[in-house]
């Protein structure tokens, strides 16, 4: 039992979680936090550059049941994982002291403590079903469970909007990996049943309908399992380029270029990777904007070609897919898919079909055999609803 003040999230990872808690450390949790998964419905790579992201939660999630411990030590157990991780107040006074999976939870640590709020030692663990290294925001789904214990604990006031940066703060300045504001704001501010639109540049929200049962459709999610290749390295170039693109633009951010002006900027970009590089995001950025308009309108199967646009944009521009991508993508739409694309920061992770709900055993068919014919191990489906 966790204490009856804080119930916290019931269900499966939860109990996994809270018995998790028992196991390791003799005694019950003092509650239980969760943060879901997310996929990103469209607007890739454009967080970043100030513009616009689309994305959704999912029904998987990162539970942390946590207590508070004497003496400014963190000790925190994963079911992923064999041994726990510790650190104590010297880890996270300076950047980088944790190194692995540990390094997202002092990472929040750190931020939270850099930002002046006090953190109380803790004990916690761990229990997922957010796959990871699917580009469904495991780790984002871990900071902001993990912050959310944090501050429920030491009994800090942050506000939900005030979260995503200072997780992304945990995971830029502490961990090192420099991602936008989008997988943070996804777990953190998404609402059920409902796709947020966040103004990267503003961080407002707003809540949009997303109802695929009652439009008789469906989404699958398709883990493509390639493994990712040189994910961290070129996530990093394809931001420095853009942001380098937006210096000789003189504008703040490329979010800045309007679709109409597109052909304008291109002209004053010497060098075609960077042109192309410029016009995913900028084309990505009104592909967002009219989605939008759609899903506003309640016209959610209309938005289908906008996904696959993106994903055109993606492979063939911005260059971060991957033969299996790919592949899962052509042969959803072969097989009837209203829309798919590559959800995620690329090189791997997973794919979006947007279908009729009567299709998906065929959808889930077809990329299989596709993936056979190309000895690609097979692919594994989420089907949302
Ligand atoms: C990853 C990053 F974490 C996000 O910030 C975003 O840039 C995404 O890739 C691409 O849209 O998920």
């Amino acid at each position: 039992m966790t204490d009856p003040a804080r119930p916290g999230p019931a269900g499966e990872v939860a109990d996994r979680a809270a018995a998790g808690f028992l196991h390791r450390y003799g005694e019950p949790p003092a509650g239980r936090w969760a943060a879901p998964g997310r996929a990103n419905l469209i607007g890739e790579h454009t967080d970043y550059n100030d513009g616009f992201v689309l994305p959704f939660t999912l029904p998987l999630r990162t539970v942390v049941a946590a207590a508070p411990q004497d003496g400014g030590r963190w000790t925190v157990w994963s079911e992923l994982s064999d041994s726990p991780v510790e650190f104590g107040i010297a880890e996270v006074t300076a950047s980088g002291r944790v190194a692995g999976w540990g390094a997202y939870v002092a990472g929040v640590v750190w931020a939270l403590r850099d930002a002046g709020h006090p953190v109380p030692g803790a004990r916690l663990a761990i229990a997922s079903d957010v796959p990871v290294g699917s580009g469904l925001s495991s780790s984002a789904a871990l900071e902001a469970a993990v912050l959310a214990a944090l501050v429920d604990l030491g009994g800090v006031d942050l506000p939900a909007e005030r979260r995503p940066r200072l997780a992304q703060r945990a995971e830029n300045a502490y961990v090192g990996v420099p991602t936008g504001i989008m997988d943070q704001s996804a777990v953190i501010r998404c609402r059920p049943g409902h796709a947020l639109f966040l103004d990267c540049r503003t961080e407002s929200v707003e809540h949009i309908p997303f109802d695929l049962a009652a439009a008789g459709l469906a989404m699958l999610v398709i883990d493509s399992r390639a493994p990712h290749r040189h994910a961290g390295g070129e996530y990093a170039s394809r931001r420095a380029s853009c942001e380098q693109a937006a210096k000789l633009l003189g504008v703040a951010a490329l979010r800045d270029v309007p679709a109409a002006g597109l052909d304008e900027a291109l002209a004053l970009l010497d060098d075609d990777e960077t042109r192309r590089r410029v016009r995913h995001v900028v084309t990505e950025n009104q592909r967002v904007l009219d989605t939008l308009d759609l899903l506003r309108a309640g016209r959610i199967r209309d938005i289908g070609p906008l996904l696959t646009a993106s994903h055109a944009s993606m492979r063939d521009d911005f260059e971060i897919t991957v033969p299996e991508i790919d592949t899962a993508v052509e042969a959803a739409l072969a097989a009837g898919a209203h829309g798919a694309r590559m959800t995620g920061g690329g090189f791997g992770g997973c794919v979006l079909a947007l279908i009729d709900a009567d299709r998906a055993d065929a959808v889930t068919a077809a990329i299989t055999t596709a993936y056979a014919a190309r000895n690609f191990p097979a692919p594994n489906f989420h089907r949302l609803p």
